[in-house]
């Protein structure tokens, strides 16, 4: 099975959970996008009914709008029911990484608010610790002073060997990646594990120019994951 059919399995796994009349938020990356696919199709089938989404990033909004799925926004709907949606890194207490799609400020903003949050990966994305698949940990930034922001991210993990590099289009150096919310991204490297993720999750958040982190800690309540050996559901 290629990694895209796993994402796909777990993601028409998670749909089961999706009951007419539920107020959903909708998560962003390639395995979120069969889960929406797949609510679209009930949608179409009239298996599902009175469906309303709330979006966690343009991309997702555009997705949402071609299926014809309703819209809303957590203005009007503050409590949601259940949200769907991947993650880049699952450790073994389901914290998660996520942003490296580049929506984790909507994503946290609206899986906060949901009663339920079941989160898609395939097995690729289990790791022992956050960081050590040696991907980033994103960490959006206010564009205003940057670097200043980026070498106090760097000199704060300096123990865990962290690299701090800005996120750039296509590795255009002079083109920033621009989220939805018009902020950059600050992309964290690490070489060892940072130990208590509230902490650090706590001391980035106290510097001024930083907005929110890619680490969701005890968001997740639903955990599937899809590998070669089957589905494995795991509830917090
Ligand atoms: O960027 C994001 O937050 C995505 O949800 C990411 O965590 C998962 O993306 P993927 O499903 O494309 O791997």
């Amino acid at each position: 099975l290629t990694q895209d059919e796993l994402k796909k399995i777990a993601a028409y796994k998670a749909v089961e959970y999706v009951e007419s009349n539920m107020i959903l938020g909708l998560g962003t990356g390639s395995t979120a996008k069969h889960a929406i696919d797949r609510i679209g199709e009930l949608l179409r089938q009239g298996k599902l009914s009175n469906i309303i989404g709330i979006p966690t990033s343009t991309i997702t909004h555009e997705q949402a709008l071609s299926l014809n799925i309703p819209l809303s926004d957590l203005d009007t709907h503050p409590v949601l029911d259940l949200a769907i949606d991947g993650a880049d890194e699952v450790d073994p207490n389901m914290n998660l990484v996520k942003g490296r799609g580049g929506s984790l400020l909507r994503e946290k903003m609206i899986e906060g608010c949901c009663k339920k949050f079941v989160v898609i990966v395939d097995e690729s994305k289990l790791v022992d610790y956050v960081g050590a698949s040696g991907l980033a940990l994103p960490v959006e930034v206010v564009p205003f002073c940057w670097k200043f922001t980026a070498s106090k991210l760097q000199t704060l993990f300096k123990d865990a060997g962290c690299v701090a590099k800005l996120r750039v289009i296509s590795g255009s150096v002079d083109h920033p990646y621009v989220t939805d919310n018009g902020n950059y991204i600050i992309d964290l490297y690490f070489k060892k594990d940072i130990g208590d993720l509230k902490a650090a999750g706590d001391a980035m958040l106290r510097f001024a120019g930083v907005v929110e982190h890619g680490m969701f800690i005890d968001m997740a309540t639903t955990l599937i994951v899809a590998g070669e050996l089957g589905i494995t559901v795991r509830h917090k």
